[in-house]
C-alpha cells in the first residue's frame, strides 16, 4: 500500500456540495460532494423524510470528488444526505445534510416508492446489505491509519514515549 506524499497531516473537510445544504431545487439526477484533499473509500446515502433510500449504486471517488447517483426522480420532499470517507491522513470523516426537493415533475407515487425500501431496511434491521461494506470500510481505515501512524512516527520527534 502506498502511502501518499502528501504533507498535510490534518484531516480533510468537505469543501462543498450539489445539492448544496439547505437548498430547495429541482429533482437532483447525482450527488457530487467536494473535499479539501483527495479522499477514499466513498459512501453515500440518500435518504427521504420516511427513511427510504435514494441513491444508486455505489459512490465513485476520483481525486476530491465524490459522485453518487440518484435513482429515479425524487418526488418533492426533504432529504437527508450522509457521507463517509477516509481522509489522506487514515481517519475517516462523515456528516450529512439536508435538501428539499420542489417542483418534480415525477409524479412518483411518494407512497409507493418511499415504502418499498423503508419497508426493506426495517426488515434488515440494522444488519443487512450495507453490514459487510462497513466491516470492509472499517478494516481499511485501520490498515491506512496504521500505516499512517507508523509515517507519523519515523517523520516526528515530537513524542518519542507515545
Ligand atoms: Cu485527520
Amino acid at each position: 500500500m502506498a502511502l501518499t506524499a502528501s504533507p498535510a497531516s490534518a484531516h480533510t473537510s468537505l469543501t462543498a456540495a450539489n445539492p448544496a445544504a439547505d437548498a430547495t431545487i429541482a429533482p437532483p439526477t447525482q450527488i457530487v460532494l467536494t473535499y479539501a484533499d483527495p479522499v477514499q473509500l466513498p459512501q453515500v446515502v440518500l435518504t427521504d423524510a420516511k427513511g427510504g433510500r435514494h441513491e444508486a449504486g455505489k459512490a465513485q471517488a476520483v481525486d476530491n470528488k465524490v459522485t453518487e447517483a440518484v435513482k429515479g426522480t425524487l418526488p418533492n420532499g426533504v432529504y437527508t444526505v450522509g457521507w463517509r470517507v477516509v481522509s489522506p491522513d487514515g481517519h475517516p470523516i462523515s456528516g450529512t445534510y439536508k435538501f428539499t426537493v420542489t417542483g418534480s415533475t415525477g409524479a412518483a407515487p411518494a407512497g409507493s416508492a418511499a415504502s418499498a425500501p423503508a419497508a426493506k431496511a426495517a426488515g434488515n434491521g440494522s444488519g443487512g446489505s450495507s453490514g459487510w461494506l462497513w466491516i470492509g470500510l472499517i478494516a481499511a481505515v485501520v490498515v491506512v491509519a496504521g500505516g499512517g501512524f507508523a509515517w507519523y512516527r519515523r517523520t516526528s520527534g515530537t513524542s518519542p514515549n507515545t
